[in-house]
């Protein structure tokens, strides 16, 4: 696995942490995180940049926070002198958009704050059993939480980052050169196990692993693109609610939209802002920033439809090889660049789009928290899976499951297309 530049690595299950990968990798997500921030003045890590996301240092210290709760008194440590922090990093205690009037912790003191508790949470580490009865110490599950939930973090600061009409630096690697056949793949029908039971790193949401029968299926072997999406957009799918759902015309109607995200007419093309830079649209790359409403339109446009959860996780099962995660190019890669047998590019780039509302599994239980899943449980969220550019290959495998509002853009989230077969 290539940690150098991320750009390219593989997906494959991962064992339980031993303490020296557990120490590994919660300082390579720490400072995933703080090279990110390092370009930003104070001023800017305070900001609140969008009604959606949180200031960025409401982010940093509610990581600090949420070790201190799992990794420190989860473990039978004890609370940090502050008891104020607890109401403040609570992420259900505020909406994100009233977190910048709070008193937060500044952001010199919330690295003090992270910081300190990584301190006292490695020397914990040096005294816990992983091989002990504790359920949250087997397999080393509550530390791959906490690094799943410090990368997940990065990703959502990065939302907050492309929302800002502030140019970040950015250092522009190569891309990979694109292929890019499109087509469809047959995938054949039959029973199958969704989910999982044994791999260390999965949240309850995966759990339990569970059989299902589906019927047979075609996939499109690539998300769909720029271009492909641009033609949708010059066909007038904007204007026509043949192609949407209700409530997606509503919303469509409502906010004015006339196509996805960050995208502005220029001649009789497209520039896109990324990170605050306007640039021509890349046609090969997946489509992002569109939201669940955008993708099941496009998919009716184009006479198909969206995959359900469990079809694109039978077809990740069999796929492999490398993807574009934790890029530091800070974009998804064209369409072709990871050739394959299969479907490619289901897992970086861009998170895909389901059809399916994220419900829980048949037998689940919540563990070791409800509102890490079950509290969003129901018909209001739509799955995506996959991960995205953006996403850190430790949170990121074939179970895992994403989720948001259908009306949801700010994600780094395009879809591929599926029709029976
Ligand atoms: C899984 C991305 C929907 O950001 O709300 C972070 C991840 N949960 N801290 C979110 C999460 C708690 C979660 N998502
Ligand atoms: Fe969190």
């Amino acid at each position: 696995m290539s940690q150098a530049s991320f750009n390219g690595v593989a997906v494959a299950r991962r064992p339980a942490l031993s303490k020296a990968a557990v120490v590994h990798d919660l300082g390579a997500a720490r400072r995933r995180m703080l090279d990110l921030l390092a370009p930003l003045s104070d001023e800017e890590l305070c900001a609140q940049y969008s009604e959606l996301m949180s200031p960025l240092v409401w982010d940093l210290a509610h990581c600090a926070h949420f070790e201190e709760l799992w990794l420190i008194r989860g473990l039978g440590g004890s609370p940090s002198a502050d008891s104020r922090l607890d109401d403040l990093y609570n992420a259900f205690a505020h909406e994100r958009s009233e977190r910048a009037a709070l008193e937060l912790l500044t952001p010199a003191e919330a690295r003090r704050f992270g910081e300190d508790v990584r301190a006292r949470s490695l020397e914990l580490l040096d005294q816990v059993d992983l091989d002990g009865g504790d359920r949250l110490l087997q397999g080393a599950f509550v530390y791959g939480m906490l690094v799943q939930h410090e990368h997940q973090h990065v990703e959502t600061m990065l939302q907050t980052l492309q929302l800002r009409d502030v140019p970040y630096p950015l250092d522009e690697p190569a891309p990979r050169a694109g292929r890019g056949a499109g087509g469809e793949v047959l995938i054949a029908g039959g029973a199958f196990m969704m989910g999982t039971d044994d791999d260390p790193w999965a949240y309850d949401n995966e759990r339990p692993a569970h059989e299902v029968e589906l019927a047979p299926f075609l996939i499109d072997r690539l998300p769909v693109t720029n271009e492909l999406f641009a033609e949708f957009v010059a066909a007038g799918g904007y204007d026509d609610p043949q192609f949407w759902h209700p409530a997606g015309w509503a919303f469509v109607r409502e906010q004015a939209l006339e196509h996805p995200a960050f995208w502005r007419g220029e001649g009789a093309g497209w520039l896109r802002r990324r990170f605050g830079h306007w640039e021509p649209l890349p046609a090969a790359e997946p489509v992002q920033h569109v939201c669940w409403y955008e993708a099941d339109a496009y998919a009716r446009w184009a006479g198909k439809r969206l995959p359900t959860e469990a079809e694109w996780e039978r077809a990740a099962s069999t796929a492999g090889g490398e993807a574009n995660l934790a890029s530091a190019r800070f974009a998804p890669e064209a369409v072709g660049s990871f050739p394959a047998e299969g479907p490619e590019q289901l897992f970086g780039d861009v998170w895909e789009w389901t059809a399916s509302d994220f419900t829980a599994y048949p037998g689940f239980e919540a563990f070791p928290y409800a509102e890490y899943s079950e509290v969003f449980f129901g018909s209001d969220y739509k799955v995506l899976r996959g991960g995205s550019w953006a996403t850190h290959p430790a949170a990121m495998r074939t179970t895992f499951r994403n989720w948001d509002y259908p009306i949801r853009r700010q994600l780094f989230a395009g879809f591929r297309c599926a029709r029976d077969a």
